[in-house]
């Protein structure tokens, strides 16, 4: 099985078995870099044809009812494989899609028709804390583009040209940074969009206020970049300046006039220029006086943020989302707060699956646009699941496709990594955790229920090793993503001797054991980083009970 998972796969026929290959027709510089990238050799061998076809069945998807750009028709026979596709983007998504077919050995004669579901797939930089590294952005935005992501958003709240001095025009060495974003996130498909935050101090009265955040715009615009966003959330309510409160009724007429005055300034600067807004109320009624004000008062084409029912929503469905296209005119474009873990949720590490999404979802909005975390090595692991969804959300399986996220980051170490993420669940999404260990936990019970008391001892102590096993490789810090995930790997060896003490004294109850226990479960319960589910307590606590009742 590859990732994301092709629409209409009939590979039926013979296995083909390719070890080289060699590269013509059109498109072949593209091809030949996605498979150098994947390491397989284009110096010759069996011979691979990439051709244009701009047709009805190289630009149209049924399902979604619209052209797309990312389209392509893979034809597997004996003797070559063709991919038909109707521009570069989407010869890139085919070349990506056969790489991984002859990396997983699973090329077949047959034919592969694929398109993605949802229209705009991608994340932004929208988080609370430290902003990534250009290395690290570099990193997931090669490796999401991979997965079929074709949208970027830049807006980290903590960098200080986006937000607190948006009037300032960016340094040099920020701005050299912001160009090689912008190039990479070119050379791998994805459209750049660069967000601007003036909220704290905007004067909404103010020529010149207005004129500086044109000017900051086309500052970003002389980069290249033609998408832009103009962020409003988490901005106060009341007006900053008394000219403001005079001027207009209130805060959604203030932004409603910003916004046309903007869009409008932009469209006749230049017509490609594309803008996408958040406004402050971003979440809940979607019939409420701000949004649906706010929504019906903007240009049709100027695309919405939304996060959903709540900040960070548990689910987002297809009836919420026409609610909000009923209320505003525009079909939510999703800022789904998951996987980002910041402000009071500094204390959780979001590493699961995406899930609660309706799968029909593709329909009634513009995209997923998933706020990331401001660990972006760890970030990587849920966004390969949200790339997974966003591409074929019909076939996605959230256990299969975090399985094959662990195995894409951490390649033979995902088995032992394993035990660790099993306590990593927690999210917005779904308060359940450490399945693996609560089952784990639950069958010793049940042996020891049974009278199976050595049987129920060895079955803990083999769990012991393995989680002792996968503590020890997450202490190399010279590894980033296990050097970001210090804080919670710190909180897995405190568990992990709390489940030996448990051990130790199951196998021979003593009062020191008892006492040792005791005090490891009081500090593992003092530390409020966030890990295991309650089973672990459970455990304890349980294991301190019979040894006060048996001594
Ligand atoms: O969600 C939005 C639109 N804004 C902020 C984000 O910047 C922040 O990362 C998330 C999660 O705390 N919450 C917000 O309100």
């Amino acid at each position: 099985m590859i990732y994301p998972v092709p629409q209409k796969v009939n590979l039926n026929g013979e296995k083909i078995e390719i070890k080289t290959l060699s590269v013509s027709g059109d498109f072949k510089g593209i091809a030949e870099k996605v498979f150098g990238d994947y390491g397989i050799s284009v110096d010759g061998g069996f011979n691979v044809v990439f051709r244009y076809e701009n047709s009805k069945r190289t630009t149209y998807a049924e399902e979604i009812c619209r052209l797309t750009d990312e389209k392509y028709i893979i034809t597997i026979t004996k003797n070559e494989i063709v991919v038909v596709c109707s521009c570069e983007k989407s010869a890139f998504r085919g070349a990506n899609t056969l790489a991984k077919l002859i990396v997983a050995n699973e090329a077949c004669e047959g034919t592969i028709e694929d398109y993605p579901l949802f229209k705009k797939r991608g994340y932004i930089e929208g988080f609370y804390g430290h902003t990534w590294e250009n290395e690290k952005r570099a990193s997931v935005m090669k490796l999401m583009a991979r997965y079929g992501m074709n949208t970027f958003f830049y807006g980290p709240k903590d960098d200080i040209y986006h937000r607190e001095k948006w009037r300032d025009l960016y340094p040099e060495k920020e701005l050299s940074e912001l160009k090689a974003l912008f190039d990479l996130a070119c050379e791998n498909y994805l459209d750049f969009h660069w967000a601007v935050g003036p909220g704290l101090t905007y004067k909404y009265t103010s020529e010149e206020d207005f004129q500086l955040l044109i000017n900051k715009i086309k500052s970003i615009y002389a980069l290249g970049v033609r998408n832009f966003g103009l962020l409003l959330d988490d901005i106060p309510w009341e007006f900053q300046y008394d000219e403001d409160a005079k001027e207009f009724d209130s805060i959604v007429d203030a932004h409603v006039y910003l916004i046309n005055k903007a869009y409008q300034t932009l469209k006749d600067f230049d017509p490609s220029i594309s803008l996408t807004v958040c406004p402050t109320q971003y979440s809940g009624d979607a019939n409420g006086y701000y949004i649906s004000k706010f929504g019906s008062g903007i240009p049709s084409d100027v695309n919405l943020f939304w996060t959903g029912a709540e900040i960070c929503s548990r689910v987002l469905t297809v009836r919420e989302a026409d609610e909000l296209a009923n209320a505003t005119h525009h079909k939510p474009l999703y800022w789904d707060n998951f996987p980002v873990n910041d402000c009071e949720m500094f204390q959780e590490m979001h590493l699961g699956a995406i899930i609660g999404r309706d799968k029909e979802l593709y329909k009634s909005c513009e995209g997923i646009i998933s706020n990331v975390m401001e660990y972006a090595e760890c970030s990587k692991i849920p966004l390969l699941t949200i790339g997974d969804f966003l591409w074929n959300p019909v076939s996605y399986n959230p256990e299969k496709s975090l399985e094959n996220a662990h195995k894409e980051i951490l390649g033979e170490n995902a088995q032992r990594f394993a035990y660790f993420a099993d306590h990593l669940g927690v999210s917005c999404l779904s308060r359940y955790s450490s399945a693996f260990m609560g089952n784990t936990l639950s069958h010793v019970a049940f042996l020891e229920a049974s009278g199976k008391k050595e049987e129920a001892l060895a079955y803990l102590s083999e769990y012991i090793k393995n989680i002792y096993d996968c503590y020890n490789m997450l202490c190399d810090t010279s590894v980033p993503l296990f050097d970001e995930l210090k804080k919670w790997v710190r909180k897995f060896g405190m568990c992990c001797d709390l489940l030996q003490n448990i051990y130790d004294a199951k196998k021979s109850p003593s009062k020191k054991n008892l006492e040792i226990l005791e005090e490891n479960l009081k500090k593992y319960n003092s530390d409020g980083v966030l890990l295991t589910g309650f089973c672990l307590r459970e455990a304890g606590e349980k294991t301190i009970k019979w040894l006060k009742e048996s001594l």
